[in-house]
């Protein structure tokens, strides 16, 4: 009984998401957040060379832009620096799909998309082998929510789908356990505090912070304020921590070339301030993860993707 009952739940709330993908009734919103189901499990499973994995994706910038951004070259001193790392295509959107299912899947547009439940993605890997997962989408105005947004004061895009790498997999949102799992930074923090938070974790922050609807300057200096105090705290930089912050793409014109740093406790000491000109891309997330938690694979384009370590 409860099975299909919470099928059912799945199957409205994908309709519920088309409906509101263009318009998004605050009432309904509301109503929504008041019932929808957070789940933050965790686990310990040691990984070979980190235990904690932390994506976080900013917003179209070529890298050369990118690094000469006071705040994110910053950062780029206070980790490994990836020099020749490429995003997948344009727009933004078949990237963060990429991301975690190793292919856009046909994707060539931000458009409202759903991907056969039959798709795995890497949360398929992480599941079998369990290890806990969440993502983090800045201003999600509820768990689980699937459309996009708004900004209710300034009507500016706040949250947008486009820019979550799972909700448009069926096989995350016809799933309620996997769905209570796409969360916002409220519950970040709550999480963080809780000594809650999980193994695999994608961030992103939203229009403003990710420098989609600002600059570069915007998003560095985002970048460098959230990740300078929880890079000290404890709770989030455990021991064998390792943080990739990146970009979804490039400006259209460019190379696709992307800034990416890896940060965090698993850094060794002697690599800080260090670059490393392996050619990576967005399926090396995904192959990163498989090989330091032998995953197996997702027999997509991670396969043949080099892993950070
Ligand atoms: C974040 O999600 C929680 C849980 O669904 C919700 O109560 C809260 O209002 C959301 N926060 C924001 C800023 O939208
Ligand atoms: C994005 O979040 C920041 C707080 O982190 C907030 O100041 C800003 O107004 C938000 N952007 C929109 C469009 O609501
Ligand atoms: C990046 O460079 C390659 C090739 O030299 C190494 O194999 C990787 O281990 C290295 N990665 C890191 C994180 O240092």
């Amino acid at each position: 009984m409860a099975r299909v009952s919470l099928q059912i739940l799945g199957f409205l709330g994908g309709v519920a998401a088309q409906l509101q993908y263009t318009s998004t009734k605050s009432s309904a919103v509301a109503a929504a957040a008041a019932t929808a189901l957070t789940l933050s499990p965790t686990s310990t499973v040691a990984g070979k060379t980190f235990d904690r994995y932390i994506q976080i994706f900013l917003e179209n910038t070529d890298y050369s832009k990118a690094i000469a951004d006071p705040s994110l070259a910053y950062l780029a001193s206070q980790g490994i620096s990836l020099t020749n790392y490429f995003a997948i295509t344009h727009p933004s959107q078949p990237n963060y799909v990429a991301a975690v299912g190793g292919n856009t899947f046909g994707i060539t547009d931000d458009s409202f998309q759903r991907i056969s439940s039959s798709t795995k993605t890497v949360v398929d890997l992480l599941d079998t082998a369990g290890i806990s997962w969440g993502i983090y989408q800045e201003h999600s105005p509820y768990t689980g929510f699937q459309a996009n947004w708004k900004n209710q004061v300034s009507g500016a895009d706040d949250y947008v789908r486009k820019h979550n790498p799972l909700i448009s997999y069926d096989s995350v949102t016809s799933d309620i356990n996997r769905l209570a799992k796409s969360k916002n930074f409220t519950q970040f923090d709550k999480d963080l505090a809780a000594n809650k938070l999980p193994q695999w974790m994608f961030i992103t922050p939203n229009m403003t912070n990710d420098g989609h609807d600002t600059s570069i300057t915007v998003s560095g200096k985002w970048s460098r304020n959230f990740l300078t105090p929880l890079l000290s705290n404890p709770k989030f930089n455990i021991d064998r921590t390792l943080i990739v912050l990146t970009f979804d793409e490039g400006s259209t014109l460019g190379t696709n070339q992307i800034y990416s740093v890896l940060l965090g406790s698993a850094v060794p000491s002697a690599k800080i301030g260090t670059t490393n000109s392996t050619k990576y891309n967005h399926y090396s997330l995904i192959k990163t993860a498989e090989l330091n938690w032998n995953l197996g694979s997702l027999g997509q384009n991670d396969v043949a993707a080099s892993a950070f370590f």
